[in-house]
């Protein structure tokens, strides 16, 4: 055995708050320049509803309102659909900016990957075409390559553990290595533990695996670990991901059950494994140029409704997962759990992926977030 111990297993814990909320799709625009999403109309986080998600509503919004300053419109794109957890929360972002700014700075928000994939949209950040996107950690680990953390497998028994590791010191250093860069890292916020999902059979242990042809994410650590697993995985921009599904260029893909269900995944994929193979943080981002021009007082409330969005995400994202796993199944998708042995015979065959991983990301860093998590 390698000189890396096993991580803390944990089983999974489970909650899901019960309230009503109808989530609306509303349609994207065309490509960037097109039309903004409609939002959810004001309040339809808290409106009871006959069916959809049971999800909190968003909380008061608090702070001081600056009513003098510049009037201008934020460009923020997203990969995911507007029936995800990650939308509703620039919509609280949007929300918060407007009260707070007494409708000075308005967002203009376009999901689905429609002004282009993460990548593209952070290349547009650092030259200002863009104003704030939303991306997980592993495309970003060209940027910053200590991102790679977040790709090694079952690093975080729990999402608390997650949110500990990411609001301390740990997590306020990795923002600021985006100094520099043309991207002003403002908060985290929560992807959350990635499923497999594949159209060909249920998969429980390792050996189901091999030869899956699976997409992964645009990151050397998760093309590491399918293959390690005996897949055949490619990198693949999320945008691109439903048609390869569903032209069967691909087998399965992996991603959290909110984004599986919101991206109906389900409508070209029969089985999903609840793996939880990797936890995902998303960076909420902006510009440098554009956070550059702005007052200090708007910058502090861009910067306080980022963390709001952080917090927010982090509340829906949790209440949303149980929700789309059971619609999941209740629509048809052939939908396992792992026992705890089942979970441990992965992370035994993925051990080596974190042995091999673990001092290039930085031996120190890891150990420290590890000894973070094991203090509990
Ligand atoms: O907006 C985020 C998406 O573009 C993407 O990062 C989601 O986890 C994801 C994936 O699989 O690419």
């Amino acid at each position: 055995m390698s000189s890396t111990t096993l991580r803390a297993r944990a089983l999974p814990g489970s909650m899901l708050l019960a309230a009503a909320l109808a989530l609306s799709a509303c349609g994207g625009g065309g490509g960037f320049g097109g039309t903004a999403a409609s939002s959810p109309p004001p309040g339809a986080a808290s409106g009871a509803a006959a069916s959809g998600p049971q999800l909190s509503a968003p909380p008061p919004i608090e702070g001081a309102v600056v009513t003098e300053g510049e009037s201008r419109t934020i460009k923020f794109g997203i990969g995911l659909a507007e029936t995800s957890p990650q939308y509703l929360s620039v919509v609280h972002f949007r929300d918060v900016l407007a009260q707070r700014t007494n409708g000075r700075l308005k967002v203009d928000i376009f999901p689905n990957s429609q002004v282009g994939d993460d990548k593209q949209m952070m290349s547009a950040l650092q030259s200002g075409s863009l104003d704030m996107t939303y991306p997980s950690t592993s495309p970003a680990t060209a940027l910053v390559p200590e991102l790679r953390l977040f790709d090694l497998p079952f690093l975080f028994p729990e999402a608390e553990d997650a949110d500990k590791v990411l609001d301390g010191p740990i997590g306020t250093s990795l923002l600021k290595k985006f100094d520099g860069t043309g991207i002003k890292a403002l908060a985290w916020a929560e992807n959350g533990y990635r499923q497999l999902t594949n159209s060909n059979k249920a998969v429980t242990t390792p050996e189901d695996v091999k030869g899956l042809r699976l997409r992964v994410m645009e990151n050397p650590i998760q093309v590491d670990i399918w293959k390690t697993l005996g897949a055949n995985p490619t990198s693949m921009a999320f945008g691109e991901v439903f048609s390869a599904l569903e032209q069967g260029v691909v087998d399965g893909q992996e991603n959290p059950w909110a984004t599986i269900f919101s991206s109906k995944f389900n409508e070209v994929q029969d089985y999903g494994s609840d793996t939880r193979h990797v936890y995902t943080p998303f960076i909420i981002m902006a510009s440098q140029q554009m956070f550059d021009g702005l007052s200090p007082e708007d910058q502090a409330i861009v910067q306080e409704a980022a963390e709001a969005t952080r917090d927010y995400d982090r509340t829906i994202s949790r209440e949303f997962a149980d929700y789309a796993k059971t619609q999941l199944k209740a629509g048809g998708m052939n939908v396992n759990d792992l026992t705890a042995e089942q979970q441990a015979a992965f992370q035994e065959a993925t051990q080596p992926v974190y042995d091999k991983w673990a001092p290039e990301i930085g031996s120190d860093l890891v150990a420290e977030v590890q000894s973070q998590i094991d203090a509990g």
